[in-house]
């Protein structure tokens, strides 16, 4: 089973007819990565697969897939605007577990509590939100320390039927993830120094919740160990950090093509950003 497959086929080929999409480096080892999980029959093989570009007004789009059968399936799939640009995160959590499905989808924002935010990002989607609930019930239990990252238009739901997850979830997704892809159409840079430093802030605080909170951290340590697994969030997932300190600049304006320089450049160690920043 690779149940988000098609979840990501139709994703890339959204973003290819609608963007001028150019490569992001995904470091040496992390493409691809495979282990052997669980023991006598219940053996087998676990894939996780990186995929990642860049756009105009898009610092990063990426998504990190994993394949083991009927008891893994992932696809965290989120999009980082460039530091210039108030747009919220496309963020998808898709999960499949022996315990069941959860999903995570929403236009994360980086001024939740912002009225005019609220009207910029939220309101133009409540339509399409509406549309979904209905089928994609509230799914419980969520974390309080989470929820200033998540929208009103946040939907939150844990699937009984696989094929909720095929057909309603993937409509949510696509739909989203389009009207996504309005608000960067429309987006404008910001050019404000006050606007600018309030969005970093943001961006760097959104980021460093999600690294050091990564729901997925015992999963990747279980399968691929925790050097890989640190490196993999801190290098290539939620590398916001890495990329301001390698561009060395504080990060505004065009930074991130300039970090296309670091390709190839080994990093090692726990995180690098945190010297370098010293
Ligand atoms: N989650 C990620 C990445 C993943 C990933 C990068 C590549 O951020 C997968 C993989 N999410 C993943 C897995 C689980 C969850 C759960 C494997 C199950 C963990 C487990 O049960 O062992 C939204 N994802 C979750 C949960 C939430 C989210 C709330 C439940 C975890 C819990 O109850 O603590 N997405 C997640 C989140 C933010 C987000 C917290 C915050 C901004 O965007």
């Amino acid at each position: 089973m690779t149940l988000y497959q098609p979840f990501l086929d139709e994703a890339k080929a959204i973003l290819e007819e609608r963007l001028d999409l150019k490569d992001y480096p995904i470091p040496e080892g992390f493409e691809s990565k495979e282990a052997s999980v669980g023991k006598g029959k219940k053996r087998s093989q676990v894939l996780t697969t990186s995929y990642a570009k860049r756009a105009d007004k898009l610092r990063q789009i990426r998504a990190a897939h994993v394949q083991g059968g009927d008891l893994y399936q992932v696809l965290n799939f989120v999009i980082f605007p460039e530091l210039n640009y108030d747009l919220p995160f496309f963020g998808g959590d898709l999960v499949t577990l022996p315990g069941g499905h959860l999903i995570a989808l929403d236009m994360q924002p980086l001024f939740r509590d912002d009225p005019q935010y609220q009207s910029k990002y939220t309101e133009p989607i409540w339509p399409i939100f509406k549309s979904h609930q209905q089928h994609l019930p509230w799914g419980g239990e969520f974390p309080d320390e989470a929820r200033p990252f998540f929208s009103p238009a946040f939907i939150w739901t844990r699937p009984t039927e696989t094929e909720v997850v095929e057909k309603q979830v993937f409509a949510a997704f696509i739909d989203y993830l389009n009207a996504y892809l309005n608000f960067v159409d429309e987006a404008e840079a910001v050019v404000d120094t006050e606007e600018l430093a309030k969005i970093k802030d943001a961006q760097l605080r959104y980021l460093r919740y999600r690294a050091e909170k990564d729901p997925a951290r015992g999963m990747f340590t279980r399968f691929y160990g925790s050097e890989w697994t640190e490196e993999y969030i801190h290098g290539f997932l939620f590398d916001l950090e890495r990329k301001l300190a390698e561009s060395g600049n504080g990060g505004m304006g065009n930074w991130a093509c300039e970090g296309q320089n670091i390709v190839g450049v080994k990093v090692s160690g726990r995180n690098p950003a945190a010297e370098t920043l010293s």
